[in-house]
Protein backbone atom coordinates (compact mmCIF):
# COMPACT_ATOMS: atom_id res chain seq x y z
CA UNK A 1 0.00 0.00 0.00
CA UNK A 2 1.22 3.23 -0.37
CA UNK A 3 2.13 5.90 2.08
CA UNK A 4 -0.20 8.80 2.98
CA UNK A 5 0.88 11.64 1.90
CA UNK A 6 1.88 14.69 4.44
CA UNK A 7 2.69 18.44 3.66
CA UNK A 8 3.67 21.57 5.41
CA UNK A 9 5.44 24.93 4.68
CA UNK A 10 6.84 27.99 6.62
CA UNK A 11 6.43 31.63 5.39
CA UNK A 12 9.85 32.94 3.86
CA UNK A 13 8.88 35.95 6.06
CA UNK A 14 11.49 36.50 8.55
CA UNK A 15 13.48 34.48 11.11
CA UNK A 16 12.23 31.57 11.89
CA UNK A 17 11.62 30.90 15.96
CA UNK A 18 11.34 28.51 18.42
CA UNK A 19 7.57 28.61 18.07
CA UNK A 20 7.44 27.42 14.53
CA UNK A 21 10.25 25.17 15.41
CA UNK A 22 7.96 23.34 18.17
CA UNK A 23 4.45 24.13 16.63
CA UNK A 24 4.90 22.69 13.12
CA UNK A 25 9.04 21.77 12.58
CA UNK A 26 9.36 19.01 15.27
CA UNK A 27 6.06 17.55 14.69
CA UNK A 28 7.18 16.84 11.18
CA UNK A 29 10.74 15.73 11.55
CA UNK A 30 9.09 13.16 13.95
CA UNK A 31 6.50 11.83 11.39
CA UNK A 32 7.74 12.47 7.94
CA UNK A 33 9.51 9.47 7.12
CA UNK A 34 5.96 7.17 7.87
CA UNK A 35 4.85 8.84 5.15
CA UNK A 36 5.35 10.59 1.83
CA UNK A 37 6.61 13.73 2.57
CA UNK A 38 6.45 17.45 1.19
CA UNK A 39 8.16 20.20 2.72
CA UNK A 40 7.65 23.84 1.34
CA UNK A 41 9.40 26.87 1.47
CA UNK A 42 6.08 29.27 1.08
CA UNK A 43 7.78 32.14 -0.51
CA UNK A 44 4.92 33.75 -2.87
CA UNK A 45 3.08 33.29 0.97
CA UNK A 46 5.58 35.70 2.35
CA UNK A 47 4.97 38.28 -0.55
CA UNK A 48 2.21 39.57 1.56
CA UNK A 49 4.62 40.84 4.08
CA UNK A 50 8.04 40.99 2.22
CA UNK A 51 8.51 43.95 -0.35
CA UNK A 52 12.49 43.75 -0.29
CA UNK A 53 13.63 40.88 -3.04
CA UNK A 54 17.16 40.22 -1.25
CA UNK A 55 14.98 39.85 1.99
CA UNK A 56 12.85 37.29 1.06
CA UNK A 57 15.83 35.34 -1.55
CA UNK A 58 17.86 35.46 2.02
CA UNK A 59 14.76 34.07 4.02
CA UNK A 60 14.12 31.05 1.53
CA UNK A 61 18.00 30.24 1.77
CA UNK A 62 17.63 30.61 5.40
CA UNK A 63 14.75 28.31 5.72
CA UNK A 64 15.58 25.48 3.92
CA UNK A 65 18.85 25.76 5.78
CA UNK A 66 16.53 25.60 8.88
CA UNK A 67 14.56 22.76 7.93
CA UNK A 68 17.79 20.68 7.03
CA UNK A 69 19.22 21.66 10.94
CA UNK A 70 16.30 20.53 12.58
CA UNK A 71 16.95 17.14 11.38
CA UNK A 72 14.85 16.85 7.88
CA UNK A 73 16.57 14.43 5.43
CA UNK A 74 16.43 16.41 2.11
CA UNK A 75 16.79 12.68 0.47
CA UNK A 76 13.44 11.37 1.99
CA UNK A 77 11.59 14.24 1.42
CA UNK A 78 10.09 16.77 -1.20
CA UNK A 79 11.71 19.82 -0.30
CA UNK A 80 10.51 22.90 -2.74
CA UNK A 81 9.63 26.28 -2.82
CA UNK A 82 6.43 26.99 -3.43
CA UNK A 83 7.31 29.69 -6.32
CA UNK A 84 8.99 27.00 -8.50
CA UNK A 85 5.50 25.27 -8.86
CA UNK A 86 3.22 27.48 -10.70
CA UNK A 87 0.28 25.67 -10.04
CA UNK A 88 0.02 26.18 -6.62
CA UNK A 89 -0.83 30.07 -7.93
CA UNK A 90 -2.83 28.79 -10.72
CA UNK A 91 -4.80 26.39 -8.24
CA UNK A 92 -5.38 29.24 -5.74
CA UNK A 93 -6.82 31.26 -8.62
CA UNK A 94 -9.40 28.82 -9.13
CA UNK A 95 -10.30 28.24 -5.05
CA UNK A 96 -10.71 31.80 -4.55
CA UNK A 97 -13.51 31.99 -7.72
CA UNK A 98 -15.26 28.91 -4.97
CA UNK A 99 -15.35 30.98 -1.78
CA UNK A 100 -16.75 33.80 -0.49
CA UNK A 101 -15.88 37.38 0.58
CA UNK A 102 -17.56 37.16 3.84
CA UNK A 103 -16.08 33.93 4.25
CA UNK A 104 -12.56 34.55 3.85
CA UNK A 105 -13.42 37.89 6.38
CA UNK A 106 -13.79 35.20 8.81
CA UNK A 107 -10.01 34.08 8.76
CA UNK A 108 -8.34 34.68 12.28
CA UNK A 109 -4.97 34.84 10.97
CA UNK A 110 -6.35 37.97 8.58
CA UNK A 111 -8.36 39.46 11.67
CA UNK A 112 -5.94 39.30 14.36
CA UNK A 113 -3.00 40.92 11.14
CA UNK A 114 -5.84 43.87 10.62
CA UNK A 115 -6.43 44.35 14.13
CA UNK A 116 -2.49 44.62 14.45
CA UNK A 117 -2.22 47.08 12.04
CA UNK A 118 -0.24 45.14 9.42
CA UNK A 119 -1.18 46.12 5.64
CA UNK A 120 -4.80 44.40 4.62
CA UNK A 121 -3.60 43.68 1.20
CA UNK A 122 -5.50 41.73 -0.82
CA UNK A 123 -3.06 38.55 -0.96
CA UNK A 124 -3.36 38.48 2.78
CA UNK A 125 -6.98 37.98 2.58
CA UNK A 126 -7.07 35.22 -0.32
CA UNK A 127 -4.04 33.57 1.29
CA UNK A 128 -6.07 30.65 2.95
CA UNK A 129 -7.30 29.93 -0.37
CA UNK A 130 -3.18 29.42 -1.62
CA UNK A 131 -2.55 27.82 1.16
CA UNK A 132 -5.41 25.45 0.32
CA UNK A 133 -3.89 25.03 -3.04
CA UNK A 134 -0.73 24.22 -1.68
CA UNK A 135 -1.91 21.22 0.34
CA UNK A 136 -4.58 19.83 -2.07
CA UNK A 137 -2.37 19.56 -5.15
CA UNK A 138 -0.41 16.87 -3.83
CA UNK A 139 -3.56 14.80 -2.26
CA UNK A 140 -1.95 15.78 1.09
CA UNK A 141 -4.19 14.00 3.66
CA UNK A 142 -2.00 15.51 7.16
CA UNK A 143 -1.24 18.92 7.29
CA UNK A 144 1.01 19.18 10.78
CA UNK A 145 1.07 22.85 12.05
CA UNK A 146 0.45 25.42 14.96
CA UNK A 147 -3.06 25.79 16.65
CA UNK A 148 -3.18 28.96 14.48
CA UNK A 149 -3.44 27.30 11.64
CA UNK A 150 -6.16 24.74 12.42
CA UNK A 151 -8.69 27.26 10.57
CA UNK A 152 -6.61 27.39 7.75
CA UNK A 153 -6.93 23.48 7.38
CA UNK A 154 -10.72 24.23 7.82
CA UNK A 155 -10.80 26.56 4.82
CA UNK A 156 -8.95 23.91 2.75
CA UNK A 157 -11.53 21.03 3.81
CA UNK A 158 -14.33 24.01 2.25
CA UNK A 159 -12.16 24.29 -0.77
CA UNK A 160 -12.33 20.51 -1.02
CA UNK A 161 -16.17 20.47 -0.75
CA UNK A 162 -16.87 23.67 -2.60
CA UNK A 163 -14.80 22.24 -5.82
CA UNK A 164 -15.87 18.62 -5.56
CA UNK A 165 -19.73 19.82 -5.52
CA UNK A 166 -18.85 22.25 -8.42
CA UNK A 167 -16.95 19.99 -10.49
CA UNK A 168 -16.82 16.17 -9.39
CA UNK A 169 -14.28 13.89 -6.84
CA UNK A 170 -11.05 15.27 -7.26
CA UNK A 171 -9.65 16.53 -3.68
CA UNK A 172 -9.22 14.32 -0.62
CA UNK A 173 -10.27 16.38 2.14
CA UNK A 174 -6.59 16.92 4.38
CA UNK A 175 -6.68 16.95 8.41
CA UNK A 176 -4.53 18.99 10.59
CA UNK A 177 -2.19 17.44 13.17
CA UNK A 178 -1.96 19.69 15.84
CA UNK A 179 0.14 18.41 19.13
CA UNK A 180 -1.00 19.25 22.34
CA UNK A 181 1.37 21.12 24.24
CA UNK A 182 3.22 22.77 21.88
CA UNK A 183 0.47 23.96 19.62
CA UNK A 184 0.70 27.35 20.68
CA UNK A 185 4.28 28.62 21.62
CA UNK A 186 4.05 31.86 23.77
CA UNK A 187 5.76 34.71 22.88
CA UNK A 188 8.26 36.69 25.06
CA UNK A 189 5.16 39.43 26.13
CA UNK A 190 2.83 36.23 26.73
CA UNK A 191 0.81 36.49 23.13
CA UNK A 192 1.55 33.61 20.47
CA UNK A 193 5.06 33.79 19.41
CA UNK A 194 4.88 35.30 16.31
CA UNK A 195 7.62 36.90 13.30
CA UNK A 196 4.92 39.78 12.74
CA UNK A 197 4.49 40.43 16.53
CA UNK A 198 8.32 41.02 17.14
CA UNK A 199 8.18 38.82 20.43
CA UNK A 200 9.93 36.12 18.96
CA UNK A 201 12.51 33.84 20.67
CA UNK A 202 14.62 33.22 17.41
CA UNK A 203 15.43 29.09 16.77
CA UNK A 204 18.78 30.28 15.30
CA UNK A 205 19.74 32.94 17.11
CA UNK A 206 23.45 33.61 18.51
CA UNK A 207 23.68 32.80 21.96
CA UNK A 208 23.56 36.51 22.73
CA UNK A 209 20.38 36.72 20.56
CA UNK A 210 18.69 34.30 22.36
CA UNK A 211 20.13 35.99 25.60
CA UNK A 212 18.40 38.90 25.19
CA UNK A 213 15.11 37.71 24.04
CA UNK A 214 14.80 35.28 27.05
CA UNK A 215 15.69 37.93 29.74
CA UNK A 216 13.10 40.20 28.25
CA UNK A 217 9.49 37.76 28.90
CA UNK A 218 7.59 39.55 30.76
CA UNK A 219 7.74 38.10 34.62
CA UNK A 220 4.95 39.12 37.01
CA UNK A 221 6.07 41.41 40.52
CA UNK A 222 7.38 38.66 42.40
CA UNK A 223 5.98 35.70 44.48
CA UNK A 224 4.60 33.96 41.92
CA UNK A 225 5.25 31.50 39.06
CA UNK A 226 6.21 33.62 36.10
CA UNK A 227 4.08 31.62 34.25
CA UNK A 228 4.62 33.06 30.79
CA UNK A 229 8.14 31.99 31.28
CA UNK A 230 7.22 28.72 32.88
CA UNK A 231 5.09 27.86 29.72
CA UNK A 232 7.89 28.16 27.34
CA UNK A 233 10.59 26.12 29.44
CA UNK A 234 8.15 23.89 30.21
CA UNK A 235 8.41 23.18 26.29
CA UNK A 236 11.65 23.50 25.94
CA UNK A 237 12.54 21.24 29.16
CA UNK A 238 10.44 18.90 27.69
CA UNK A 239 12.04 18.73 23.96
CA UNK A 240 15.44 18.29 26.36
CA UNK A 241 14.15 15.62 28.58
CA UNK A 242 14.25 13.63 25.64
CA UNK A 243 17.88 13.95 25.15
CA UNK A 244 18.73 13.87 29.10
CA UNK A 245 16.42 11.98 30.68
CA UNK A 246 18.56 11.22 33.47
CA UNK A 247 19.11 15.14 34.68
CA UNK A 248 16.17 16.89 33.89
CA UNK A 249 13.77 14.97 34.95
CA UNK A 250 9.78 16.60 35.00
CA UNK A 251 10.20 16.69 38.84
CA UNK A 252 13.53 18.57 38.83
CA UNK A 253 11.75 20.74 36.76
CA UNK A 254 9.34 21.43 38.59
CA UNK A 255 11.72 21.88 42.27
CA UNK A 256 13.10 24.52 40.06
CA UNK A 257 9.83 26.75 39.64
CA UNK A 258 8.95 26.29 43.01
CA UNK A 259 12.47 27.20 45.07
CA UNK A 260 13.03 30.27 42.38
CA UNK A 261 9.61 31.66 42.59
CA UNK A 262 10.80 35.06 42.98
CA UNK A 263 14.24 34.60 41.11
CA UNK A 264 13.43 35.10 37.77
CA UNK A 265 17.30 36.10 36.56
CA UNK A 266 18.04 31.94 38.05
CA UNK A 267 14.97 30.95 35.74
CA UNK A 268 16.06 32.40 32.62
CA UNK A 269 19.43 31.60 33.19
CA UNK A 270 18.31 28.08 33.20
CA UNK A 271 15.86 28.52 30.24
CA UNK A 272 19.00 30.07 28.30
CA UNK A 273 21.01 26.88 29.46
CA UNK A 274 17.64 24.57 28.39
CA UNK A 275 17.40 26.61 24.75
CA UNK A 276 21.62 25.79 24.05
CA UNK A 277 21.48 22.48 24.80
CA UNK A 278 18.55 22.12 22.36
CA UNK A 279 19.74 24.43 19.78
CA UNK A 280 23.94 24.03 19.73
CA UNK A 281 24.24 20.42 17.80
CA UNK A 282 21.28 21.95 15.13
CA UNK A 283 23.30 25.28 14.76
CA UNK A 284 27.03 23.22 14.53
CA UNK A 285 24.67 21.40 11.77
CA UNK A 286 23.74 24.11 9.93
CA UNK A 287 26.63 25.98 9.82
CA UNK A 288 27.71 23.23 7.25
CA UNK A 289 25.15 23.78 4.61
CA UNK A 290 25.98 26.42 1.72
CA UNK A 291 23.51 27.88 0.07
CA UNK A 292 24.77 25.89 -3.20
CA UNK A 293 23.38 22.90 -1.09
CA UNK A 294 20.52 24.64 -0.65
CA UNK A 295 19.67 25.62 -4.15
CA UNK A 296 20.50 21.70 -5.51
CA UNK A 297 17.98 21.06 -2.97
CA UNK A 298 15.38 23.10 -3.76
CA UNK A 299 16.09 22.44 -8.00
CA UNK A 300 15.46 18.12 -6.92
CA UNK A 301 12.56 18.94 -5.08
CA UNK A 302 10.89 20.93 -7.25
CA UNK A 303 11.25 18.66 -10.24
CA UNK A 304 9.52 16.31 -8.10
CA UNK A 305 6.85 18.53 -6.94
CA UNK A 306 6.33 19.71 -10.68
CA UNK A 307 5.80 16.05 -11.75
CA UNK A 308 3.04 15.43 -9.13
CA UNK A 309 1.62 19.13 -9.38
CA UNK A 310 1.29 18.78 -13.09
CA UNK A 311 -0.42 16.09 -13.26
CA UNK A 312 -3.02 17.22 -10.89
CA UNK A 313 -3.53 20.42 -12.66
CA UNK A 314 -4.49 18.69 -15.89
CA UNK A 315 -7.52 17.24 -14.20
CA UNK A 316 -8.62 20.09 -12.77
CA UNK A 317 -8.18 22.43 -15.41
CA UNK A 318 -10.20 19.87 -17.48
CA UNK A 319 -13.23 19.53 -15.08
CA UNK A 320 -12.73 23.58 -14.84
CA UNK A 321 -12.96 23.51 -18.56
CA UNK A 322 -10.23 25.38 -19.55
CA UNK A 323 -8.81 22.75 -22.08
CA UNK A 324 -10.62 22.85 -24.87
N1 LIG B 1 3.61 30.50 18.51
C1 LIG B 1 3.47 29.38 17.82
N2 LIG B 1 3.27 28.22 18.45
C2 LIG B 1 3.13 27.06 17.76
N3 LIG B 1 3.19 26.99 16.42
C3 LIG B 1 3.40 28.14 15.75
N4 LIG B 1 3.51 28.42 14.44
C4 LIG B 1 3.72 29.74 14.27
N5 LIG B 1 3.74 30.35 15.46
C5 LIG B 1 3.55 29.38 16.40
C6 LIG B 1 3.43 27.42 13.39
O1 LIG B 1 4.59 27.55 12.57
C7 LIG B 1 4.22 27.35 11.22
C8 LIG B 1 4.65 28.62 10.48
O2 LIG B 1 3.75 29.03 9.59
P1 LIG B 1 3.93 30.38 8.80
O3 LIG B 1 5.33 30.54 8.38
O4 LIG B 1 2.89 30.37 7.75
O5 LIG B 1 3.67 31.54 9.79
P2 LIG B 1 2.58 31.84 10.86
O6 LIG B 1 1.70 30.73 11.21
O7 LIG B 1 1.86 33.06 10.45
O8 LIG B 1 3.55 32.07 12.06
P3 LIG B 1 4.52 33.21 12.41
O9 LIG B 1 5.89 32.66 12.46
O10 LIG B 1 4.08 33.81 13.65
O11 LIG B 1 4.48 34.25 11.25
P4 LIG B 1 3.55 35.52 11.02
O12 LIG B 1 4.23 36.67 11.62
O13 LIG B 1 3.52 35.62 9.53
O14 LIG B 1 2.22 35.31 11.65
C9 LIG B 1 2.71 27.07 11.20
O15 LIG B 1 2.48 25.70 11.23
C10 LIG B 1 2.26 27.70 12.48
O16 LIG B 1 1.08 27.13 13.00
Amino acid sequence: MSKKRLLTGLQASGTLHIGNYFGALKPFVEMYEEYDSHLMVADYHAVTSVRDPKVLRQNTIDVVKDYIAVGVDPEKVIMFKQSDILEHTELGWILDCLVTVPFLQQAHAYKDKVAKGLEANAGLFTYPMLMAADILLYDTEVVPVGEDQRQHIEYAREAVTKFNNAYGETFIEPKEHILKGTGVVPGIDGQKMSKSYKNTIPLFGTPEEIQKAVMSIVTGTGGEIPEVLHNIHEIVRGAVTNNFTETNSPQKFYDLYTENKSNYKALKEALIEDIEKLIAPMREKRASISDDDVRAVLKAGAEKARERAAKKMEDVRTKVGVTI
